[in-house]
């Protein structure tokens, strides 16, 4: 059956300590969603929604009871063109985020390229390092080692301000996933208990290269790592369908998504976690065999 074994496949994140409940690990089936909390005033498609603090922690705390595994606090618009925040500006905003989610029981990825702002989420309690700048960074490494934190490893070509001026490859596919696998192998060395692979849809990446990238995402997916595919709302949706406007993107972005899904992502990146969850159920129960 089509996709059947994309949505039965078992995964795995490997923690260093245990999680509440006792277990250090997280396992599950198909697809699981990461739920995202953007505490900024200018993220490309829910730019301010969340700069209140209570209302991130509220939102964060629904995406959790409408299914999402994960979510995930970032306090630094990485949109294209974004200006960089200075790290004690994002320390304020996602600190009390994190320590609020982590307490009512959420599993807290920290979205960030800075080990300042990594290393004090880490300590609110935060779980997961997401870090779009690939673990680059030593510091980074040591930190999620430390912390015994499982780590995102996301690819970009350059930086936020300029990756979209003139992004080039030879071999996308190949470049990506050649990166991830050395990124994920310096980390795994450094400690780090374990790590999801993001081909990093939008970070330095034309359509063209987007589009290659997910079409021979079963690629990536082959390899001995879970693979973590976050394309919600973003301009590669807007481009193939017409819709200039991300709040108006979720159709497109539900479809790229369940593609995603039967090529065997592990974990989806989304603003909309009840709309994924539905589409998930149903995509599962097409594809799984089982009874309704
Ligand atoms: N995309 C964004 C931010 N963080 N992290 C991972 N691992 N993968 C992604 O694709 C990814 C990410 C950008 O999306 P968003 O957070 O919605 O917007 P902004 O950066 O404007 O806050």
């Amino acid at each position: 059956m089509i996709g059947a074994g994309a949505a039965q496949r078992e995964h795995v994140l490997r923690f260093g300590s245990p999680l509440p409940g006792g277990r250090a690990e997280l396992r599950w089936r198909g697809p699981a969603l990461m739920g995202i909390v953007n505490v900024t005033p200018d993220s490309f498609s829910d730019g301010g929604l969340r700069f209140d603090p209570a209302r991130a922690v509220a939102d964060g705390i629904r995406m959790h009871e409408q299914g999402a595994l994960v979510v995930d606090v970032g306090g630094e618009s990485t949109r294209p063109g974004a200006p960089t925040v200075p790290a004690d500006e994002e320390r304020r905003r996602v600190e009390p985020v994190v320590a609020a989610l982590a307490e009512a029981g959420v599993v807290v990825s920290i979205d960030s390229r800075k080990p300042e702002v990594v290393e004090a989420a880490l300590g609110e309690g935060a779980r997961i390092v997401n870090d779009v700048g690939g673990l680059q960074l030593p510091r980074m490494r040591q930190l999620a080692a430390a912390a015994g934190a499982p780590a995102v490893i996301m690819h970009m070509q350059g930086e936020p301000a300029t990756m979209q001026t003139a992004p080039s490859y030879a071999d996308v596919v190949a470049e990506v996933g050649g990166f991830l696998r050395g990124a994920a192998a310096r980390a795994l060395e450094a400690g780090v208990p374990d790590v999801l692979l993001d081909p990093g849809i939008g970070f330095g990446k034309s359509v063209a290269h987007n589009l290659a990238l997910l079409r021979r995402l079963d690629e990536l997916v082959a390899g001995d790592r879970p693979v973590l595919v976050g394309a919600s709302r973003k301009a590669t949706i807007g481009h193939l369908a017409g819709e200039p406007d991300p709040a108006r993107r979720l159709p497109g972005t539900l479809a790229l998504h369940l593609h995603a899904a039967a090529a065997g992502a592990a974990m989806l990146r989304v603003h909309d976690v009840a709309e994924h969850a539905q589409a998930l159920a149903v995509w599962s129960a097409l594809v799984g065999g089982g009874d309704a």
